[in-house]
């Protein structure tokens, strides 16, 4: 029991955050209502600065750090594409030696890896699935989801869902879009045996912080699979992304759960979702869905969904360290 204990009795729910400065400096290039570099700022914010931040290539990297500027205000390193885990997992073993040394911090810095759907799903997956391997203590893995391969120009990516209209999976009169269904990178990280995977989403800020506070405090490596929502990519207004977050989590697309050392842990229930056509009807990578199509989707997001049910009742976290809905 100890082990999932932890992360609760360190950081229990909807602790207030200090207002302060921001770790993610204010400049940054993201487009106007950009959901992803909302969610960063909130993770970072609620890290602080003793931490060191491996960023692989993507929208979040290519904004924030325009050589020789850059919005980060604690130790930062740029990697390739494909290499974020390994590097970060590189670093989390140094600052140990260091430590056991004597020659480093007297206390535990988390290194943390951020990429995105692609940079994780695609590319980056075996450097991450070695990393949740070898159990690093202080390794926390973040995958900003924004569906799509988005700072190259839009191509899909296996988180891309399904129908969803982008340059690579086009919508028109031979193709409806993605033809895939999301690749469960929360279940594939789970399935390593690690204390810690959640998924958030900024729209929740109060739980997407306490969330990456709890990854960073416990012992091991965690995961943390952030839903990011890109007003350029998905064709929606900018003013939108809030709104997107909140019907994602409300409709059953994005369901916020944790993972505690295999109990699942539901953290906002959905027993009586919003219409999934209202989160499809403000993304214009969507409009050329038909009636039956999101009659499908809808089918296929309740089963998973209950799916999720199913497993948290099974085997339930206990009612004190359980999360509040
Ligand atoms: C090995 C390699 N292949 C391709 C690229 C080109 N590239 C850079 S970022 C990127 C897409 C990133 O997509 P994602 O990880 O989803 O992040 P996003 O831009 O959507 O935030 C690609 C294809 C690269 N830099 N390195
Ligand atoms: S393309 Fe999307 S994720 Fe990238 S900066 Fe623009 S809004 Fe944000």
């Amino acid at each position: 029991m100890k082990a999932y204990e932890t992360p609760y009795a360190k950081i229990p729910n909807n602790k207030a955050f200090p207002r302060g400065l921001d770790s993610l400096a204010s400049g940054h290039r993201a487009c106007q209502g950009c959901g992803e570099v909302l969610a960063l700022r909130l993770l970072l914010k609620a890290l602080g600065t003793d931490f060191i931040a491996v960023s692989a290539t993507g929208c979040m990297e290519v904004c924030t750090a325009p050589f020789p500027q850059s919005a980060w205000r604690m130790p930062w390193i740029h990697v390739a594409f494909e290499n974020a885990a390994a590097v970060a997992s590189g670093v989390e073993s140094a600052t140990q030696i260091l430590r056991k040394k004597g020659r480093g911090p007297d206390k535990r810095i988390p290194v943390v890896a951020i990429a995105g759907d692609g940079g994780t799903a695609d590319i980056g997956i075996q450097a991450l699935s070695g990393a949740l391997e070898r159990f690093h203590e202080n390794f926390i893995y973040v995958c900003l989801d924004n569906e799509a391969y988005m700072n190259t120009g839009i191509q899909r990516s296996s988180e891309t869902p399904f129908g969803a209209n982008t340059t690579t999976s086009p919508s028109g009169s031979h193709s409806k879009g993605q033809t895939t269904w999301k690749k469960d990178m929360p279940a594939i990280a789970a399935a390593h045996g690690i204390p810690y995977v959640a998924t958030a989403n900024p729209a929740y800020h109060l739980d997407l912080m306490n969330k990456i506070r709890r990854a960073a405090a416990i012992e091991g490596p965690a995961y943390l699979h952030v839903y990011a929502p890109c007003p350029t990519g998905w064709r929606m207004k900018p003013e939108l992304a809030v709104e997107s977050g909140r019907l994602a989590t409300m409709t059953r697309i994005f369901p916020l759960y944790e993972v505690l050392d295999g109990l699942y842990v539901i953290n906002k229930k959905v027993d009586s979702p919003k219409p999934i056509e209202d989160y499809f009807k403000i993304q214009g990578r969507f409009k050329h869905l038909k009636p039956e199509d999101i009659a499908y989707i809808k089918k296929r997001v309740d089963s998973e969904y209950e799916d999720l049910v199913r497993l948290a009742e099974t085997f339930p976290v206990p009612a004190p360290i359980a999360a509040e809905g």
